[in-house]
């Protein structure tokens, strides 16, 4: 039988649903039930009866699905699948971050380990950074916003404040260079330019549209134009391309792959059906507090 045949099979007879970040290899998009942003899916695999969320992205991802469907066994297909943007920072990091700023209130990015989140007072995703700091804002001066260093300041430029940051960033995103969006611009010139808000600003400063994965798909659906370069990681084109056939999409840079994203595979995810591996698991204390943290956020957004 087929690898995706026997995932497939497997998947009905164990009465799991497989979810795929946007960054995932062509062939897990195609495997999956749902494809989107990690908040997105979390969301998504929490609203079904399935008993087993396989949570093809990183680790972080995987806890944020386990918060949100405590109930579920929740599997990661490589237990080394993690984002070196989350380990950056720790919950002792934190701590020391919020003793020396007792007044500021705390703003992570979900790009963060449960214990982190379960420290913080609200939760934020590329998708809402801007209107969650707005908000915030109303009634509080200061904001601690972490570990993205590039996404605090480009929101942080928006609202027109400083942010209190800390020295994480996306080593993928970071991989792409302003130079890179120059040469192909040059090379398509009617092409819009999309770029992440973990990217550097040089490249920010450059962008039509700064956007998050899922408003990155929105975007090139709605809009009129045909041709885009897209800068962030270079697994996102492949849905655009499915979901948009008639229209053009170029990476800004081939090296904007993140490893970790790229560890999962079919094997991998027909091994963790079979063998239910790994279990995420979050201590039941920290998994109340961090769901506190994303709760807040969906209170507002
Ligand atoms: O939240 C996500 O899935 C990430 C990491 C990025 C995005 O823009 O969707
Ligand atoms: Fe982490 Fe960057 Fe990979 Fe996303 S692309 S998982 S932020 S290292």
């Amino acid at each position: 039988m087929e690898l995706t045949d026997k995932i497939k099979k497997l998947k009905k007879e164990k009465n799991a649903v497989i979810l795929a970040h946007n960054y995932q290899l062509p062939e897990i998009h195609d495997i999956a039930d749902f494809v989107g942003d990690s908040l997105g899916l979390s969301m998504s695999a929490a609203k079904t009866d399935a008993e087993i969320i396989i949570f093809c992205g990183v680790h972080f991802m995987a806890e944020t699905a386990k918060i949100l469907s405590p109930q579920k066994t929740v599997l990661l297909p490589d237990k080394n699948a993690g984002c070196p943007m989350a380990d950056m920072i720790n919950a002792d990091d934190l701590k020391s971050l919020q003793d020396a700023h007792p007044k500021a209130v705390t703003l992570c990015y979900v790009n963060t380990s449960a214990a982190v989140k379960a420290q913080c007072d609200y939760c934020c995703t590329s998708a809402n950074a801007l209107k969650m700091a707005q908000n915030i804002l109303k009634n509080n001066e200061e904001i601690i916003f972490i570990p993205d260093k590039y996404l605090a300041q480009y929101v942080a430029d928006q609202v027109g404040r400083k942010f209190i940051t800390w020295e994480g960033y996306c080593p993928t995103h970071a991989k792409i260079l302003p130079e890179n969006i120059m040469q192909a611009k040059k090379l398509h010139p009617r092409a819009k330019v999309l770029v992440h808000p973990e990217c550097k600003p040089q490249l920010t400063e450059l962008a039509d549209v700064v956007a998050s994965t899922e408003k990155m798909c929105a975007y090139v659906q709605n809009a009129p134009d045909t041709e885009f370069i897209i800068a962030t990681e270079i697994g996102i084109i492949y849905r655009m391309k499915k979901e948009n056939p008639g229209k053009s999409f170029y990476p800004a840079s081939d090296m904007a792959t993140c490893p970790n994203m790229k560890r999962i595979n079919l094997e991998k995810v027909l091994w963790s059906l079979e063998d239910l591996t790994y279990e995420i698991t979050v201590p039941q204390d920290t998994m109340d507090k961090a769901r506190l943290s994303i709760e807040r956020m969906l209170q507002v957004t």
